[in-house]
């Protein structure tokens, strides 16, 4: 055996694709703090550094160990001056002062809190804000505020779904829309996605996948599957997207979260067995149910593994390996296909192996993008 020279260290590639990240979060002290710093640059509308902020979190989320000291971050990608000067802050104080000035910020606060509802964005929270509004009921009890359907259904149902959904939660969906799908065609698809499939134990909504092995059958199945919640008594909102794909058209080379496939943003009401108080003006009805929010997407067959990959996530791993495919292999990836610039052709695939594969890059398990 030979040794390595003592100053050898693994290098980090600076692309969450190039790292395996699992949910074992060995830095979440600087990563928390990172997040948090994030969050405050997408509500000051700072791009820039808010995905400065990202990736400096996403690198660490990806070392096996816990940093000691500034040695530990040398040669690591992405971990700038200011970022450095968070992290010895943390070293020194096991804080960061501007954080702790943020978490204490009664906009940051009221911004958050606005945007963890259901249809709500950092602009229109922002304009909520500037009205003088500071909280939920402010908002409901304010006379020319006017909340679209979706923001509608997101405070009619905040108090279930601003809780985590659980495992358990998500299996029951999947048991659900699985008996469900077996009345439009024996043969339909249904696979888990989003953050479950990456092995968290929680998340915000559950994601799936549906397809049939006929290409454009896939077509009507979510149309369907709506009806059928429908009738069923089950179906709490439903925000339907109808399908824009365009074989023709080349891939999208940003990161946006919209995809032109069918797609639906659902509020289902699953039973759970147990008694809960029940929604709003409701309150002392008990029930037997909860409200979960639900993404479902129908690619056809064929673009299967794009939009497998694609929804599978994370966030940073998806803007990484579209940075990566575009920078590095003159590529052009999004969740409908891959483009070859140099070649001048579209790359098929069948899996997300072979998607990995044509980018040239090692195959990166769901749970080790967590990135
Ligand atoms: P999310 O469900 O938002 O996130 P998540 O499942 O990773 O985490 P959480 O537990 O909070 O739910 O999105 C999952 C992936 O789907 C994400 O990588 C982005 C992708 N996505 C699209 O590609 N197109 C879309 O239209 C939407 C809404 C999401
Ligand atoms: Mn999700
Ligand atoms: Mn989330
Ligand atoms: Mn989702």
């Amino acid at each position: 055996k030979t040794a390595l020279p003592a100053t050898s260290k693994p290098t980090v590639s600076q692309y969450a694709c190039q790292r395996r990240t699992t949910l074992d979060n060995q830095n979440k002290i600087f990563t928390d703090a990172f997040e948090v710093l994030a969050e405050s640059n997408e509500f000051l509308d700072s791009r820039g550094q808010c995905l400065a902020f990202r990736r400096a979190a996403s690198v660490l989320k990806s070392l096996q160990f816990t940093l000691r000291s500034l040695d530990d971050i040398e040669g690591l990608p992405c971990l700038g001056e200011q970022i450095k000067s968070v992290i010895e802050e943390i070293f020194e104080f096991r804080t960061c002062s501007k954080v702790e000035e943020i978490l204490r910020d009664e906009k940051y606060q009221t911004l958050k809190l606005f945007t963890s509802v259901f249809g709500v964005g950092p602009k229109t929270a922002e304009k909520w804000y500037r009205k003088g509004l500071r909280t939920l009921k402010a908002v409901l009890a304010e006379p020319d505020i006017h909340l679209n359907k979706m923001q509608e259904a997101g405070f009619l149902y905040y108090e279930d779904i601003s809780k985590s959904v659980s495992k358990a939660d998500a299996q029951a969906v999947e048991t659900l829309i699985k008996d469900t799908i077996s009345y439009y065609s024996s043969d339909t698809k249904l696979f888990l996605t989003g953050g479950f499939r990456r092995g968290k134990e929680h998340g915000h909504d559950v994601d799936f996948i549906l397809t049939t092995p006929e290409i454009g059958k896939e077509q009507a199945l979510l149309l369907f599957l709506i009806d059928k919640f429908k009738n069923l008594g089950i179906l709490l909102y439903s925000d339907f997207q109808e399908s824009t794909f365009d074989i023709q058209k080349l891939p999208s080379c940003k990161f946006e979260a919209m995809d032109h496939f069918p797609k639906c943003f659902l509020i289902l009401k699953l039973k759970t067995g147990e008694q809960t108080a029940g929604v709003q003006q409701n309150q002392n009805d008990s029930r037997d149910w909860k409200a979960i929010r639900v993404d479902l997407v129908a690619p056809p067959a064929d673009r299967y593994a794009f939009a497998m990959l694609g929804w599978t996530g994370s966030t940073q791993f998806e803007r990484d390996l579209r940075r990566y495919a575009r920078k590095e292999r003159r590529m052009l990836l999004d969740n409908h296909a891959l483009y070859d610039k140099t070649k001048h052709a579209f790359l098929e695939a069948q899996t997300e192996e072979e998607i990995f594969d044509l980018l040239g890059l090692e195959y990166i398990e769901p749970w080790q993008r967590n990135a």
